[in-house]
């Protein structure tokens, strides 16, 4: 009966959008073809496995104590197993260092090497799954306030070891899946307070990257994220935005803009055809912020969805990778890993559903009233039946049946622990 509906709703949709030139078989392949990076650390709590790890350090915080999280790497990659299963499409896995399995040894973050990536190396390709991968500053007894820009040149050189480390694994993860493995740099250097060596830092910052980046490894890409501020250095940031972006377009490094990041009226959005004409690719880190960067769930918000028509305007499809980053411990971790790709998804398939061609026509011709006219149109077209069709096909529940799914493994997996 659903599927009845959900058949003859996308038929009516198909013919709406060809009416204004869009080919729904068409973005539907395309949609098949977009891949998020799914985001480890919503499972735990941004906990990770290390055998001596402390609490959760570094200018970023999850708030919420709701039962279930996973609590070992066979609970993380079941958590994530389950959420795939109603995810419709194939995704990536974003790792971080501190998700190794560690098998019971305590291994500094300067020690670790790809063999305690081998088990995730090998549940990726049962599982199809590709993975990127990010180095961890935080949450260890050396993260203190500054890592890659510590003055101490012992501590120093501790996470310029650790990075280098991460960039050989991410190459040995990236030659085993035969497709490059992304790599995220993201230090939470900075001060709490008003300070005075801030070029200092900035410098110390640029020659850690500079010999951190200096091998070339062809099976991963690297990509750096600037912010704000973090919480605890709320006075001064190391890897401010100017810094990565101009180390970024000199550098030809790939850019990550969180969405999370910047100032509360600042667009992510508009920074794609802005870098992107300076830097070779962009990776995302979709998440939401509430007030501050306090990572909620990914939702349809007008700064999702916007981010996602400027890289579909500005026919960067093939130069944008998508990694979500949100960590939300106060619901279910499964129900906010399927609702925030959904979103995301979902914003991408609008976006590829806008005719975009027929109202930049109309944009260079200086018809104002016909350009605003049809944007609006475009926010009540039957782009929801079109994902339904995508879900069907895709063999993953359509609309909200996926509620239910989340609250049985709840009740028989999750509730348990
Ligand atoms: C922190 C950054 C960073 C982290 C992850 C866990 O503000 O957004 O990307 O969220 O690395
Ligand atoms: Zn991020």
């Amino acid at each position: 009966m659903k599927e009845e509906l959900v058949r003859k709703a996308y038929e009516v949709a198909k013919a709406r959008y060809a009416e204004i030139g869009i080919d729904t078989e068409k973005v539907l392949t395309q949609l098949q073809d977009f891949h998020l990076s799914m985001h480890c650390w919503q499972a735990d709590d941004v906990k990770g496995f290390e055998v001596q790890a402390g609490a959760l350090s570094g200018g970023i915080q999850s708030t919420g104590n709701y039962p279930g999280a996973a609590r070992n790497i066979d609970e993380l990659r079941a958590d994530i197993l389950k959420a795939k299963t109603l995810i419709p499409g194939t995704h990536r896995l974003n790792l971080h260092e501190i998700y190794a399995d560690f098998q019971g040894k305590v291994v500094d973050r300067n020690e670790v090497t790809v063999e305690y990536f081998q088990s995730w190396i090998d549940w990726a390709k049962e599982n199809d799954t590709k993975l990127d991968f990010n180095s961890t500053s935080f949450s260890h007894p050396k993260s203190g306030n500054l890592s890659l820009a510590n003055p101490d040149e012992g501590i120093r050189r501790f996470w310029i070891d650790h990075t280098k480390a991460c960039r050989e694994i991410a190459n040995a993860i990236g030659e085993a899946q035969d497709d490059a493995c992304i790599m995220n740099i993201w230090v939470h250097d900075g001060c709490k307070d008003v300070s005075v060596n801030h070029y200092l830092y900035r410098n110390l910052l640029k020659q850690s990257l500079d010999e951190i980046l200096a091998k070339k490894q062809p099976m991963m890409k690297d990509c750096i994220e600037g912010k704000v501020f973090g919480i605890g250095l709320e006075s001064f940031t190391v890897g401010s935005h100017d810094f990565y972006t101009a180390y970024a377009a000199k550098n030809n490094v790939m850019l990550t803009i969180d969405t999370g990041h910047y100032h509360p009226t600042e667009s992510p959005a508009d920074k794609v055809s802005a870098v992107l004409q300076f830097v070779p690719e962009l990776m995302l880190h979709v998440s939401r912020p509430v007030r501050w960067d306090s990572d909620h769930v990914t939702i349809m918000d007008d700064a999702t969805q916007e981010l996602f028509f400027e890289i579909v305007r500005a026919g960067a499809l093939d130069r944008v990778h998508y990694g979500l980053d949100y960590f939300d411990g106060s619901i279910n971790r499964i129900g906010a890993y399927v609702t925030g790709s959904r979103a995301a998804q979902k914003c991408m398939l609008r976006a590829m559903l806008e005719p975009k061609d027929m109202i930049a026509k109309h944009e260079i011709a200086g018809n104002g009233f016909e350009v605003l006219a049809l944007i609006e149109e475009q926010k009540a077209m039957p782009w929801q039946a079109v994902y339904d069709e995508f879900c069907l096909r895709n063999n993953v529940p359509v609309g909200s049946d996926f509620i239910k799914e989340i609250e049985d493994y709840e009740k028989t997996v999750t509730m348990k622990r």
